[in-house]
């Protein structure tokens, strides 16, 4: 798996991928992330990436030809079309299911955009997908880039550092989480569930089940009755 982010600030995503679980499976050979800067593909004598939106109001929008000198000069490298990505808020809102999906795909490329946003003719030419990490608004692209380089890579065997932590994932499917406790047995007059020191692997499991089926009950309604159905 290779993903590559076309961004203006290419040492922000670096600084945060190369670090922990991430970091080191680049260093394995499980996964491949570059960063690539789209000002060095700019056309302008000053430099310039950006523009006032025709039409009139506010801010500046990020111009096609940078972006799209940036991807046409990626998919010479690499020698085939990656599948691309465009970050923003109008994108379909990223699930687990989404993430599994990009995670068969060979190559993926992330772009971000920047100010106001993205000249709409080169996300039309380019973009095979747009996708938004939430219902809120970001300065830029990056971090929901990250977020999902993130998601998709710990998808890819070898990544995560044991075997048990990717199958949660599938074995109390579309449930939350089990409340969870680590040594000591008794902190700040705080006892751990008796059941987890019992040893009865029957009942820990029986106690999980039940705990994952009750906090989805109660915080996550729209999850509990897709689990139900
Ligand atoms: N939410 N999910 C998001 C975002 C910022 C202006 C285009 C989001 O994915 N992206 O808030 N992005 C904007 C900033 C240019 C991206």
């Amino acid at each position: 798996m290779r993903i590559d982010i076309l961004t203006l600030f290419p040492e922000m995503c670096r600084s945060v991928y190369t670090q922990s679980i991430t970091g080191r499976a680049i260093k394995k050979g499980c996964i491949e992330i570059y960063s690539r800067n789209i000002r060095d593909y700019t056309a302008d004598k000053h430099n310039n990436v950006d523009d006032t939106p025709y039409g009139g109001g506010m801010g500046m929008i990020m111009q096609a030809q940078p972006i799209y000198d940036c991807y046409k000069a990626l998919c010479e490298e690499i020698g085939t079309k990656p599948y691309l990505i465009y970050m923003s808020p109008q994108g379909r809102v990223l699930t687990q299911e989404t993430v599994k999906e990009l995670s068969k795909k060979g190559n993926i490329a992330i772009l971000c955009g920047h100010y106001e946003g993205v000249d709409q003719r080169v996300i039309d030419l380019i973009a095979d997908d747009e996708i938004s990490i939430g219902d809120y608004v970001l300065t830029g692209g990056e971090l929901p880039a990250l977020v999902l380089a993130d998601a998709v890579s710990r998808m890819i065997p070898g990544v995560l550092p044991n075997a048990e932590a990717m199958e949660n994932e599938s074995h109390y499917d579309g449930l939350l989480e089990y409340p969870q406790y680590t040594k000591p047995a008794v902190w700040n007059n705080i006892e751990v569930p008796e059941v987890l020191l019992s040893g009865h692997h029957e009942n820990i499991e029986k106690w999980r089940r039940e705990q994952s089926l009750k906090r989805t009950k109660e915080r996550r309604p729209d999850l509990y009755e897709k689990h139900n159905k």
